[in-house]
Order: C-alpha cells, then structure tokens, then sequence
C-alpha cells in the first residue's frame, strides 16, 4: 500500500503537469457555493484517475474526494484533494499539490502529498515516521515567536464565511519573524514537517485539505490541533506547528476576538 499510494500521488502530478502546460485552454469555472471557489477540467480528471486506480486495486474500500463526494466502503477510507491550491494552479503558480490520506478505521494509517512542480513527494505512514523523496524529515527547532516563519491562509474568504482570518492574522503578523501564503494547505503543513515553515495556522478547512498533511506532520515530529490545542473543531480550526511552538501560538490565536 505505501508504494501504490506513492505511485499514483506521483501518476496524478503528471496527469495535472499536461493540463498544467495548456492552461490558457483550460475550462475553469466557480463552484455554486461562491464564484471565487475554481475547479478545473484537471481537478476533475485527476480525481477521476485516482478513484479508477484505487476502486480497480480495493474494490472494497471507501472514498472520499473533493470534487465527486463519498464512495462508501468498509474498514479503509481514501481521502482525496486532487488539486490541493487550485487557485494557484490556474494561475501558473507552482504551490500546489495532489493530496492523497488512507485511514483505516476511522484512524490515519498513510498518507502522500506530491508537489508536482517541485517534484517533491512527502510521505507518511503512522508510528514509522516522515519523508521527502525517500529522505526522512523533521520539524524545525525554532523555539522563538521573533524567530519563526509561518504560514496561513483564507480559505474562509473564499468561502464567503463571516469568520475570516484577517484578526488572528494582525495578533500574530507583528510576534513572530515573517509569514508565508502558499496556497495549499497540504503544502504548507508539509513545510512544517520539512522545518522549512515553523507553523501553520487556518480556519475552516475541509478534511480533505488536510487529511495527508497532519499525519505527515505528526510523524515528523509535530503537533496538529485546533487553537485551543484540542481536536474537537478540527479541521475548522486548525494549528500545526513544530510542537515547541505550539503552547504559545495557541495562547496568541486563544485571546484573539474573531
Ligand atoms: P483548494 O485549492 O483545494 O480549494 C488555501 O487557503 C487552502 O484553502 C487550500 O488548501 C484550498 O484548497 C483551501 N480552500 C480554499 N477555499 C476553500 C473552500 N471553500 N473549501 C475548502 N477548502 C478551501
Ligand atoms: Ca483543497
């Protein structure tokens, strides 16, 4: 299971890397829910490369995936973003990804993320720890607000949400060295695993944007959480850091009045 997960995250970059280089004829169009939310002829098609290759290996198991919903199944589930920063892609920026998590039991069992552009693909299987390209990773032993690096996102603006993310953002922006906006979740929790990011922090992500990249950041060494530092409104909220900085950046996201 860990090389066809690896394979086909791998597979699917290619498939995304040909509509990647006809983008100009590329049919994008908005979801209903708001006119800001893209999907592509590719998220589509890779999606649908992915289910054929996973149902064709495990008739049985469950998927779910961003772009055509649930498939039922039993004891393994599948969980699929095809393009993780699809704003990103239609715009010719390299930051996004093909995210791909198989839990079973209800519980992460492995996961892959593969940043086509970079050819990078990270890796994860529970309790045997994390890697890029066949190299183990860690988090990063940043141990000082002014000296960390991180990242965010507005997925709630896209979203039409009224909780956006611009206070947690102003609290934060003037502790800590610099911040990132990449543009796929997946990507950057991967970045926390790798230390090349100190933290991550989002609000109102979907499992599927996350579901492969926390595993691969717990088992690099990190810490996922909401920002009261429980689960229980994860993905809604969510805290990834390098778990030295966690205490203080759920205090620092806690005192925030959204
Ligand atoms: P996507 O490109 O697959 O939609 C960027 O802030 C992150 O938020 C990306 O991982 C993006 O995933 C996700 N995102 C943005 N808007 C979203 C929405 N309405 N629902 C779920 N995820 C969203
Ligand atoms: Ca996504």
């Amino acid at each position: 299971m860990q090389n066809f997960i690896q394979d086909i995250a791998r597979q699917a970059g290619q498939i995304s890397l040909q509509y990647r280089s006809r983008l100009a004829e590329l049919n994008v169009t908005a979801k209903p829910a708001s006119s800001k939310d893209l999907v592509t002829e590719a998220d589509r098609a890779v999606e649908t490369y992915l289910r054929d290759a996973i149902t064709k290996r495990y008739p049985t198991h469950a998927i779910l995936g961003e772009e055509f919903g649930t498939t039922p199944g039993q004891e393994y589930r599948w969980i699929i973003d095809p393009i993780d920063g699809t704003t990103s892609f239609v715009h010719n920026q390299p930051f996004y990804s093909i995210s791909i998590a198989l839990h079973r039991n209800d519980a992460p069992y492995l996961a892959a993320v593969y940043a086509p552009v970079f050819d990078e693909l990270f890796s994860a299987q529970k309790n045997h720890g994390a890697q890029c390209n066949g190299k183990p990773i860690r988090v990063s032993n940043c141990r000082q607000l002014d000296q960390a690096v991180l990242g965010t996102g507005f997925a709630c603006m896209r979203a039409n949400l009224t909780e956006n993310n611009l206070p947690y953002f102003q609290a934060i922006l003037p502790k800590i060295r610099d911040v990132r906006r990449l543009g796929s979740a997946a990507i950057d929790l991967c970045y926390v695993a790798s230390g090349r990011l100190d933290a991550f922090w989002e609000l109102h992500l979907q499992t599927y944007d996350v579901a492969a990249g926390t595993l691969i950041v717990t088992e690099a060494g990190g810490t996922v959480s909401d920002f009261h530092n429980q689960t229980k409104n994860l993905p809604q909220q969510l805290l990834a850091t390098n778990t030295h900085l966690h205490a203080p950046l759920s205090r620092l996201l806690t005192n925030v009045t959204p």
